[in-house]
């Protein structure tokens, strides 16, 4: 696996409850870097970034908030993102709400595209984030990345996507909490959904690997987006979106050991985590721990299986 560089992102504004402003620093306290070193990778932590200078824009939906300054910190991940998977590096997002991945996808799906490699995108959430601007009631726009990563209408205010992932090459897993304007949305479109159904009935390891397997089969890179609310709230309270039945302590590990051994992971969003909500740190510290086991932590070292 290629070296990591850590970027922090400290955005707060894609919802509304405040404190994940400060993943970051929670990360760098729960020892991400040397978790990463201790496997053997270098990292090198580029810091956090700042907004840049807000434009003046607007939005059709009075209930969208704080859209100039995501549009802003959109603009400012998408170029970092890119300089660091232009530097050879897997770039690690520290965040942050999920609102980031509107630029780090961005970033990773214009470097792509200049390799004229396809990119894929894996969203480990118990939501979908398919919302417009124009459709989410919230006005939070965390909900909305999977939409502006597909090309949906709706993001006229934000930088043109650089290049459109088509629905085909996204995989949403563990979800369990799915607005109706985006239930309709999804059925329209020809994203993998994998919701916390089929999953409790196949499993975790089937319907990943098969489209683990679709990633390499094409060549392509793979972006993995981890929300904390993937998780179960009873192994990760720090959210502020909690919803029951989410994956376990195993299946997320389990989840994480596959993406290391397909060797096919180019990029990786931490989102969502509030540790004001946090208990003692200690989803601050799972999540470090699910790094750790997608660099290549092992339950028991036996030689890798091939899949
Ligand atoms: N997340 N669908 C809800 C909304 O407000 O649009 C929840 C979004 C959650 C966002 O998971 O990052
Ligand atoms: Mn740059
Ligand atoms: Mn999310
Ligand atoms: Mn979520």
């Amino acid at each position: 696996m290629p070296n990591c560089i850590l970027i922090g992102a400290p955005i707060d504004e894609g919802q509304r409850r405040p404190g994940c402003v400060m993943g970051p620093a929670a990360y760098r306290v729960a020892g991400i870097a040397q978790a990463i070193r201790d496997l053997g990778h270098g990292v090198e932590d580029w810091g956090d970034l700042s907004l840049p200078e807000l434009r003046t824009v607007a939005c059709p939906n009075p209930a969208v908030h704080d859209l100039a300054r995501v549009i802003g910190w959109t603009e400012v991940l998408c170029d970092k993102v890119d300089d660091a998977l232009s530097a050879g590096a897997l770039p690690i997002i520290l965040g942050g709400d999920h609102s980031l991945a509107l630029g780090s996808v961005a970033g990773a799906a214009a470097f792509a595209a200049r390799q004229d490699r396809p990119l894929f995108l894996l969203w480990l959430d118990a939501h979908s984030d398919f919302h417009t601007p124009l459709t989410s009631e919230s006005g939070n726009l965390h909900g909305t990345p999977v939409a502006y990563i597909t090309g949906r209408e709706g993001f006229d205010a934000f930088p043109a996507f650089p290049a459109v992932i088509p629905p085909e090459r996204v995989c949403l897993f563990g979800i369990r909490s799915v607005d109706p304007a985006e239930h309709a949305a999804l059925l329209r479109h020809d994203l993998a959904i994998n919701d916390m159904r089929v999953l409790d009935e196949r499993g975790i390891v089937a319907p990943l690997r098969e489209f683990l397997e679709k990633v390499r089969a094409a060549g392509g890179m793979l972006h993995v987006s981890l929300d904390v609310d993937f998780l179960d709230p009873s192994i990760a309270p720090a959210v502020g979106t909690t919803v029951p039945g989410g994956t376990t302590f195993r299946e997320a590990h389990l989840v994480m050991e596959l993406l290391h051994e397909s060797g096919l992971v180019t990029s990786l969003d931490l989102v969502e985590l509030n540790p004001f909500l946090d208990e003692r740190g200690r989803t601050a510290k799972l999540m470090v721990e699910l790094v750790g086991s997608m660099m290549g932590r092992k339950v028991f070292d036996r030689p890798t299986r091939s899949f």
